[in-house]
């Protein structure tokens, strides 16, 4: 069989329309997102012994997995006549809200914590025009910040507050069923706000309504061990972990990420930072270069793993959530991505090399 390579993806509102609350008078905004990659990990796998796939959610148009739900959000936005977007972020739902307000004619205004946003996040919300507000505070008191604020003036949050942003995330899972012909036996998600677990189980759910799997997977949520609100069942006042994007203490999305995981038989669990930079690393070794936070998921694998957790042979999916290149402070200080300087002649190309890891 020939795949068809140079068919147009036409974006998730118009690929799963039929999934999504969308009407005759719904503007079909689009910058491509979605159909992202779903890629073997053949290390993972042999060292697990199960088939390890990873969702690369990094190749979306601003490089994370908010593209899904912020276009759904913003178009819905803009249907009903609002001018202005404004969100609290970590820094991916920024940027994400930043682009797709640019292409919508709307203004975009960001309250991010001060401090504790990756360099590329910050670059990409201030390219794409958005007013951005650093607040001396950390994400969950910018969110309850917003909240405030929206009740004063004529603003739409598009925080996962707001339904659609869910509503567009779980086209994420449409897309993993639509790639293995059903769903996985296990899929694994960082966890932040807790929208995106409870989206894709969402998602998985009603694929399954409408028969087009004929099982769902068991969710393990991964928070990181110095924000892991929902594993230590209360909020975390002063939340601390170097993966900022999931620097979160009192998720959003808290009582439906219960929900996913009890419904669906997996689990909540922390993963300290010193395992998200190994599974960081580890994750590059595979030709795969995500944030900081998207590793968490990989983290929880391999601690499920080592627990015999993991069934052998299992299909297991891996959220990636945001691409790597969002944070190159990580990058250079725990990958040490600063490279050695020598001498531009042969002799000095060759030393290096005789010595080793150039
Ligand atoms: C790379 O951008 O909350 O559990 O404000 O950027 O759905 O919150 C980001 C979250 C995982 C957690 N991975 O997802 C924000 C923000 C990455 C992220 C999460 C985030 P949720």
């Amino acid at each position: 069989m020939t795949a068809a390579v140079h068919t147009r993806w036409p974006g998730i509102l118009e690929a799963y329309r039929r999934f999504l609350p969308i009407t005759d008078h719904t503007p079909p905004l689009s910058l491509c997102e979605g159909n992202t990659p779903l890629v073997a990990a053949p290390g993972l796998s042999r060292e697990i012994g199960a088939s390890v796939w990873l969702k690369l959610e990094g190749c979306n148009p601003t490089g994370s997995f908010k593209d899904r739900g912020m276009v759904l959000a913003v178009a819905k936005a803009l249907e009903e006549g609002s001018q202005t977007v404004i969100c609290a972020s970590t820094g991916n739902t920024s940027a994400s809200a930043a682009a797709y307000a640019a292409r919508a004619g709307m203004r975009a205004v960001i309250l991010i914590p001060d401090g504790y946003v990756a360099l590329g996040k910050l670059a990409q919300a201030r390219m794409y025009g958005a007013e951005i507000l650093a607040v001396r505070g950390n994400f969950d008191e910018a969110l309850a910040l917003v909240r405030e604020v929206a009740q004063r003036l004529p603003v739409t949050v598009v925080n996962s507050i707001n339904p659609y942003r869910l509503e567009g995330q779980q086209t994420a899972a449409f897309e993993v069923c639509d790639a293995l012909g059903d769903a996985p036996d296990m899929v694994c998600i960082p966890v932040g706000n807790a929208g995106n677990i409870s989206a894709w189980w969402r998602g998985f759910v009603r694929y399954h309504e409408a028969g087009k799997i004929r099982r769902t997977p068991r969710m393990f949520g991964f928070e990181a061990e110095g924000a892991a609100a929902i594993v230590r069942g209360e909020p975390i006042a002063k939340p601390e972990t170097f993966a900022t994007a999931i620097r979160i203490g009192n998720p959003a999305s808290w009582t439906l990420a219960v929900e996913a995981v009890e419904s669906s038989g997996g689990a909540m669990d922390a993963v300290t930072d010193d395992e998200i930079a190994e599974a960081y690393l580890r994750v590059a070794r595979e030709g795969v270069f995500c944030e900081p936070a998207s590793a968490a998921s990989v983290a929880g694998l391999l601690k499920l793993a080592r627990s015999g957790r993991v069934p052998p042979g299992a299909t297991v999916v891996c959220v990636l959530t945001g691409n790597g290149l969002k944070d190159p402070d990580s990058a250079i200080r725990l990958g040490q991505a600063t490279p050695r300087v020598v001498d531009c002649n042969l002799a000095a190309v060759e030393t290096a090399l005789a010595g080793g890891d150039a």
